[in-house]
């Protein structure tokens, strides 16, 4: 079968599967002798033009990868739920900590962040108390100094500078767009419960199928395998407080204390402190935490999340290391 027709007429390569695709070699000469700088490419925009490609290339190029990484990741030594600022904290602080381990992120928006891309009620101003200045120090993120807290001129700031640092980690894998949808299990009775279980990875979908299992039939999962799971899901959004709600289903926990109402002051402290290994294998931290303890809201002062991510890696490289 000779190769589709080409916008130019390629000359003679090899691809993948052993068609010959031919290049273009005008294409690729007035390509070589083209800018290559920025400073080149003023007022030479008439003569410009990108190097020659094919789609399948790219289509490859993603792939490929993409595909490769989900073969990789099939074992994880640590997953995380939720890309929000407490998941992103934890990764931040596991790479740094362990690049020896495989850390897979699984975000169900296709942009991660959750909640900390603006301070609160739309206003861009980040708020975090202090300790929580020493965080920033460590990512960073410049900010203003207002005595007992600090303001991030702009949420995006902090989370993006995050996002960065985190998605910079080689042994750090963000698969977005796809949402948990259970918990893997093993048995782990104990003398007061037979019926414990130990959480020994998760179990994904595109997020788009997973929202749609009540209208579209049976649509299987994909699974990673991991002896550690971290939790950030937060508490509201589609999928809010996910595990910590599996927990209560599957009878691991006896029902959720329920996040109670605005009050800073005792919210953050809670919410740090209570960080931990829920039950074995699964370490919650951030508000889906306030689901599980009852605590209160903090609302719109971002230090607990980033220090909850901060003890959730602490809590489970402790866990890990069992
Ligand atoms: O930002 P969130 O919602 O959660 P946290 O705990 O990282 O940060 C919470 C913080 O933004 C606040 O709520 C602030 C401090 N306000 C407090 C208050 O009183 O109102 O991020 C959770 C992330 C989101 O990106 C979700 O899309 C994602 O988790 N997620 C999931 N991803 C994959 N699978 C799931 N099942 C899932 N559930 C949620």
């Amino acid at each position: 079968m000779s190769p589709p027709a080409a916008a130019f007429e390629p000359a003679v390569s090899v691809t993948g599967n052993g068609l010959f695709i031919k290049k273009d070699l005008a294409v690729k000469a007035a390509f070589n002798d083209h800018a290559k700088t920025l400073a080149e490419m003023a007022d030479k925009w008439e003569s410009f033009t990108f190097s020659p490609i094919r789609e399948s290339q790219v289509s490859r190029a993603m792939t490929r990868r993409y595909f490769a990484d989900l073969d990789s990741y099939a074992e994880s030594d640590i997953v995380i739920i939720g890309a929000g600022s407490c998941g992103l904290s934890a990764a931040y602080m596991l790479g740094k900590q362990r690049p020896d381990l495989k850390i897979a992120i699984i975000e169900a928006g296709v942009a991660p962040g959750g909640g900390a891309w603006l301070g609160g009620q739309l206003f861009s101003a980040m708020v975090m108390r202090k300790p929580a200045d020493a965080f920033l120090d460590d990512l960073g993120v410049a900010y203003e100094d207002e005595g007992d807290f600090v303001v991030v001129k702009h949420a995006a700031l902090f989370t993006s500078t995050l996002l960065s640092r985190v998605l910079s980690f080689p042994n750090i894998k963000l698969f977005n767009a796809t949402a948990v949808e259970d918990l893997i299990t093993r048995p782990a009775p104990t003398p007061t419960d037979p019926h414990a279980v130990r959480i020994a990875g998760v179990v994904t979908n595109w997020t788009l199928v997973s929202m749609h299992h009540d209208d579209q039939s049976c649509m299987d999962p994909n699974t990673i395998n991991a002896p550690l799971v971290i939790s950030t899901t937060g508490h509201d959004g589609p999928f809010g407080a996910f595990s910590v709600k599996r927990l209560v289903s599957m009878q691991q926990i006896e029902k959720l204390g329920g996040m109670r109402g605005l009050d800073m002051r005792t919210a953050e402290d809670a919410i740090v402190k209570g960080t931990r290994e829920v039950v074995k294998g699964l370490v919650v931290g951030g508000m889906e935490l306030s689901e599980v303890d009852g605590a209160n809201r903090m609302g719109p002062t971002f230090g607990a999340m980033a220090l909850s991510g901060v003890k959730a890696a602490e809590e489970a490289l402790r866990v890990w290391g069992e």
